[in-house]
């Protein structure tokens, strides 16, 4: 793998205002929860380094604001971005419904290393504040059914004030990222031996080759 692509990571996160995206990167990040509200302006950036499957990443957080002019915003972060979480408050049905905005314009905009969609993680903070219901018809179902039928990766209830589901989330976003990048850098790895194959004496075999795969030697 290409070691610059994969050890510096992107990523944005984006949702309604007050749903506790800052809150949500002050735990992961600091290990920090505050109370009081104050409204993030365009955007505030962290990082952190992160070793996931023996390899250290560095990770780049950008925390955007959810409030007016969001598209336009969005749009301006998710340059080259790995990966996004979206979040919604699970005490505000709205903002999960509202979550389908910002992946609109993300899909819309932006497209990941392998030409695909920018792997996206559904968050519903604020889980301490609310009771799950049980079986077929629990809050946690729905927001699966929700998660699936509007193209997201995977989908948390997290709780940035007791720590619930953050670092599974941040895992679970990792293991798309990775497992994404590692299957671009084998394919072009692939072609490079396949290009190292082919005897550059041989130009009709050579010649073959680039008018298979597009010219890639
Ligand atoms: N009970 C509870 N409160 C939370 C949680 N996460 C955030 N809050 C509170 O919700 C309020 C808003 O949190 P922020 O993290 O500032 O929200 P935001 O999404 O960054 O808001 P903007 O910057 O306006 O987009 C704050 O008062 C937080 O303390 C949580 O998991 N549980
Ligand atoms: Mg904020």
């Amino acid at each position: 793998m290409n070691d610059n692509m994969s050890s510096n990571l992107k990523i944005i996160i984006v949702g309604k205002s007050g749903t506790g995206k800052t809150s949500f990167v002050n735990r992961w990040v600091k290990n920090k929860f505050v109370e009081t509200y104050k409204a993030t302006i365009v955007s505030e950036y962290s990082s952190k380094t992160y070793k996931y499957q023996d390899k250290i990443y560095h990770i780049n957080l950008w925390d955007i604001a959810g409030q007016d002019h969001f598209a336009q915003i969005t749009k301006t972060f998710a340059k080259d971005a790995h990966g996004c979480i979206t979040m919604a408050d699970a005490t505000e049905p709205v903002s999960l419904t509202e979550t389908i905005k910002w992946k609109n314009v993300l899909d819309d905009t932006e497209t990941f290393a392998d030409g695909g969609k920018l792997p996206n993680i559904l968050v519903e903070n604020k889980a301490d504040l609310i009771e799950d219901g049980e079986g077929e018809a629990s809050d946690s179902k729905k927001l699966e059914e929700f998660s699936k039928n509007n193209g997201f990766d995977g989908c948390f209830r997290t709780s940035a004030k007791t720590n619930l589901n953050i670092d599974n989330t941040i895992e679970k976003l990792m293991s798309i990222i990775v497992r994404r990048l590692t299957a671009v850098s084998e394919k072009e790895n692939n072609v490079d031996k396949k290009c190292l194959l082919i005897d550059p004496e041989n130009h009709s075999e050579k010649d073959k080759y680039r008018t298979k795969q597009g010219g890639c030697c």
